[in-house]
């Protein structure tokens, strides 16, 4: 197939409530949507990166420039026989991995709804639920995060993820810890400790924690090697790895124990699943990491957490955590047990709801 034309939009929709991490809150996301289109049919992707360059390097404007003048001319009009060839297409651009995965995704829609197969079952996923947690934003006081903590337990969400900072860790933890002394327990730290911290980072281990998420700087593995031989708790690294290569490194320095895959930050399905396979086949366990998608990045990533490597539960939860309205048909929702169940039409396999797509774009372009 060739890409005739593809379609940029932004559009902003407003989260529920504010989140706030070790580098930020966002209470409105600008969230570019990509649709791309072949042959009378049309495929759907979500960038996923931050409106500025602080999760990391990508932006909103930036992803959108990348997109619009690199990523978008390098695949139109280009001969793709496997949506790994549209991964190829934009290879030469080095970092940008959200922008190009914004494109790389939606020929991955595509190619399923081509055949008109699940986007699941395209990229060979066995996992008919995935299993859910939610990642809790930094809280005002621990009474309020505890709060927090109860709804979605009830909600059946099978692991909660505190976000911590210096300042905003032992104590916290230690709260909730005392009041739900057997639940699957995580804490991100998106970068906010050094080796500096290692007394601080040790003392968690006290908590029984499936994992600490990138406690150390965004481009780091040397130091977190160093920081995993000192605590017992397990590393797992989200910022640090974009690529299978980097997971390999990783890995073989003991820098991790577990990896945050998220599609954006690895470029796309393609290396995605290179990532998967390799962490499977040494039996490391993968999750499916968020970045406040709406619906059509969250049907990506569920269509990605039916691969067989996907054992813990991801930041993948309902839409209504995020929004009042999603932009796809049916919403995304948990069952009381918190898993999702794959869905079974063809492509994200949900229908995208372009009326209020159109309602919600404060900017649109079309190149091709
Ligand atoms: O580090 O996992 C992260 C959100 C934005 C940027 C980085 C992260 C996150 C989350 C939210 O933790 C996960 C979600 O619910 O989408
Ligand atoms: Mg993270």
């Amino acid at each position: 197939m060739k890409i005739d034309r593809i379609e940029l939009r932004e559009i902003h929709l407003q989260l529920v409530a504010p989140f706030e991490t070790s580098f930020g809150v966002t209470t409105e996301r600008r969230i570019i949507l990509v649709k791309v289109f072949s042959e009378g049919l049309h495929g759907w992707g979500e960038c996923t990166c931050n409106e500025g360059p602080f999760y990391n390097h990508e932006g909103t404007d930036t992803a959108w420039l990348v997109l619009r003048d690199y990523v978008a001319p390098y695949t139109i009009g280009k001969e793709i026989n496997t949506p790994e060839d549209a991964s190829g297409l934009s290879a030469s651009i080095r970092g940008n991995k959200m922008a190009r995965a914004a494109v790389e995704t939606a020929i991955w829609d595509l190619e399923a709804k081509r055949r008109g197969i699940p986007l699941w079952q395209l990229l060979g996923g066995t996992q008919e639920e995935i299993p859910c947690g939610v990642s809790l934003g930094l809280q005002a006081t621990d009474a309020a995060l505890l709060k927090k903590v109860e709804t979605e337990l009830a909600a059946g969400y099978q692991r909660i993820k505190l976000k911590i900072k210096p300042g905003r860790d032992y104590e916290m933890v230690k709260a909730v810890r005392k009041e739900h002394p057997n639940i699957r327990l995580t804490v991100d730290a998106n970068s906010a400790y050094t080796l500096g911290d290692i007394e601080t980072l040790r003392r968690l281990d006290e908590f029984n924690l499936m994992l600490i998420e990138q406690p150390l700087a965004y481009d780091d593995i040397i130091d977190h090697a160093e920081l995993q031989r000192q605590i017992k708790s397990p590393i797992c690294l989200d910022e640090s790895i974009l690529s299978v290569d980097d997971a390999r490194k990783a890995l073989g320095i003991g820098a991790c124990r577990i990896i945050n895959i998220k599609l954006g930050r690895v470029a796309g399905h393609t290396e995605s699943r290179k990532i998967e396979t390799y962490c499977r086949e040494r039996g490391v366990p993968v999750w499916c990491g968020g970045m406040l998608e709406a619906g059509i990045g969250r049907a990506h990533n569920i269509a990605m957490a039916t691969e067989a490597g996907f054992v813990l539960p991801g930041d993948v939860s309902a839409s209504k955590r995020y929004w009042t309205e999603d932009i796809i048909i049916p919403e995304v929702e948990v069952s009381p047990a918190g898993t999702i169940r794959r869905p079974t039409g063809p492509g994200i396999g949900f229908e995208v709801n372009e009326k209020r797509i159109e309602a919600l774009t404060v900017r649109k372009e079309v190149i091709g």
